[in-house]
């Protein structure tokens, strides 16, 4: 890679193009590089490379979200993004082990960053003071060596708290090229974004491959139905891409409109070239129900924070309901037994991936890392799948301490130790429950003081603590928990509990 890294060379050929639409307002490739060099230019300061100190972000989704995420990039940082859904704990969380050196919050949420921030002690800037029209821009920026690391991302998994996902500018790149690759991006696309900006679906699959691509992207800070809907029906978007529960809840929202409405919104959507779905599984129904509305076959796609995408339906040709096709250009997969040995066609096995897209490792964590490979640099995703007549089939997760809702991932040791600080819980389970809308629920089994605390305060008061998709949306209260003759919990007679 040359010393600027390719997204900012291409940008400045995309020139006027508009890249982000936001907030009523409409910026170009240009508007994109000047402010994210002056914000580069203030987190220099003094120096000429930020050399890898990690600079963590509070900006909701819109054009200075790119500013930021960019200057960052390009001051040498590596940008880790804070979700504006997060309560302080979170944020401080993230804050402390990546061991910022910087954050920035837009204004509307300098103060709960300050709050986050104080006990590690890192500087925070507003937006207001990073994008001044005054900082200097400096004659040259420090080279971003694909080596280099770009981007820590937060995920949970089978630990109790979540891990940074270090990426490299050349994992991002190749992350970026095998979609634009695979799905046929270019120049005059138009997607809509209205996914979080703190997980790949967005920052990649939506944000990044428009960038790269020098197409337009219109970007809602947060989801919802309605004005979706409206954008959809504007009609010049060529592009969507979202999660499962996202697909469930614009089906509701279109059910509910008038007749009229109903037919101006199908044929809207019969005007763009694609529609994908991912971050969790597709429910077949939901497959049916929107190609009836939309006229689309949903192209599903599977990948993962650590490997980006890794295998997908085609653009052209047979999308498969309930499968997620075959491995993307430039990604290896397989499927292994416990022993790491290939499965034949037809066995089930867990997913391995290897390739240029890959994360390096989990942020200061030696030994999860270690643990997450094989020989080879195979990653050993967790995920189990089977392959049917040359297309893969997820068939679940090895844990079942992992729950996806609405397509996010949550770890249910996490919520658990969460849960037992509260004064009024002896013991707790938490476990995923199918669920239409959601995929599943977080679902808590607790013993406790029930005459001092009911389902509705436990949630209040865990809101406070953790992330709103991680707070349980349905609790029972038992007399004690269901154990094997060993003393272990049983999951799956909790998840009994709320059959
Ligand atoms: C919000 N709530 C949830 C929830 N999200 N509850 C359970 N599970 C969730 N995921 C809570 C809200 O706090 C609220 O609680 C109530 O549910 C109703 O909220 P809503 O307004 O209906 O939902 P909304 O806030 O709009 O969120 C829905 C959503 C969101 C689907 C838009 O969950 C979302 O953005 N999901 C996408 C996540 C994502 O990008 N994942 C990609 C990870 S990367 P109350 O009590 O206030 O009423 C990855 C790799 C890959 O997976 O392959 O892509
Ligand atoms: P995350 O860790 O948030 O990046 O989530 C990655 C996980 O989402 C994967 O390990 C899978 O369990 C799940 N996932 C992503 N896409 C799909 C899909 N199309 N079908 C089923 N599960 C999926």
């Amino acid at each position: 890679m040359a010393a600027e890294a390719q997204l900012f060379l291409r940008a400045a050929v995309h020139g006027t193009r508009t890249a982000i639409r936001s907030g009523g307002n409409e910026y170009s490739y240009d508007d994109l590089l000047r402010a994210s060099a002056r914000v580069a230019a203030r987190l220099l300061d003094a120096v000429d490379d930020l050399a890898e100190a990690r600079v963590a972000f509070l900006v909701p989704p819109g054009f200075a979200y790119s500013a930021v995420q960019w200057g960052i990039w390009r001051a040498g940082g590596i940008a880790v993004p804070l979700a504006t859904s997060h309560p302080i704990p979170e944020l401080a969380y993230t804050i402390a082990d990546a061991d910022t050196t910087v954050a920035v919050a837009d204004d509307a949420h300098v103060s709960d960053v300050r709050a986050a921030a104080a006990a590690h002690g890192c500087a925070v800037w507003s937006l207001s003071e990073l994008m001044t029209d005054a900082a200097a821009v400096p004659a040259s920026l420090p080279p971003l060596h694909a080596e280099r690391r770009a981007m820590i991302l937060y995920t949970s998994g089978t630990t109790s708290r979540p891990k940074g996902v270090v990426t490299t500018h050349g994992g991002l790149e190749a992350q970026i090229r095998t979609l634009v690759d695979a799905w046929a991006w270019h120049a005059d696309d138009h997607i809509l974004c209205v996914l979080p900006l703190h997980h790949v679906h967005g920052i990649v699959n939506v944000l990044g491959c428009a960038q790269w691509s020098g197409a337009r992207c219109t970007v809602h800070p947060t989801f919802d139905a309605d004005a979706t809907w409206d954008a959809i029906a504007a009609g010049d978007l060529t592009l969507f891409m979202a999660v499962p529960t996202i697909y469930t809840k614009l089906i509701t929202a279109w059910r509910a409109a008038p007749p009229a409405r109903r037919a101006e919104l199908s044929a809207a959507c019969a005007r763009m070239r694609l529609m994908v779905s991912g971050s969790a599984a597709l429910p077949v129904s939901t497959l049916a129900e929107w190609r009836d509305i939309s006229g689309h076959t949903l192209l599903e796609r599977y990948g993962m924070t650590e490997i980006g995408m890794a295998l997908s339906n085609p653009l052209h040709g047979e999308r498969r309901p309930g499968h997620v096709g075959t491995p993307l250009p430039g990604v290896d997969v397989r499927l292994v037994d416990e022993q790491g040995e290939r499965v034949q066609d037809g066995t089930p096995g867990e997913i391995e991936v290897r390739g240029p897209g890959v994360f390096r490792e989990y942020w200061r964590r030696p030994d999860a890392t270690r643990d997450a490979f094989r020989a080879g640099g195979w990653f050993r995703t967790g995920d189990v799948a089977v392959i049917d007549s040359g297309y893969y089939r997820i068939l679940g997760r090895s844990s079942v301490d992992i729950i996806k809702t609405g397509g996010y991932k949550v770890s249910a040791l996490e919520i658990e130790e969460v849960l037992r600080t509260h004064p009024g819980i002896r013991e707790c389970a938490v476990v995923g429950v199918p669920d239409d809308e959601w995929g599943e629920r977080v679902a808590a089994a607790i013993v406790g003081d029930t005459a001092a605390l009911d389902a509705a305060m436990l949630r209040t008061w865990a809101k406070s603590q953790l992330a709103p998709y991680k707070v349980p949306t349905r609790v029972t209260f038992v007399r004690e928990l269901p154990r094997n003759a060993m003393g272990k919990v049983t999951k799956e007679d909790v998840k009994q509990l709320f059959a």
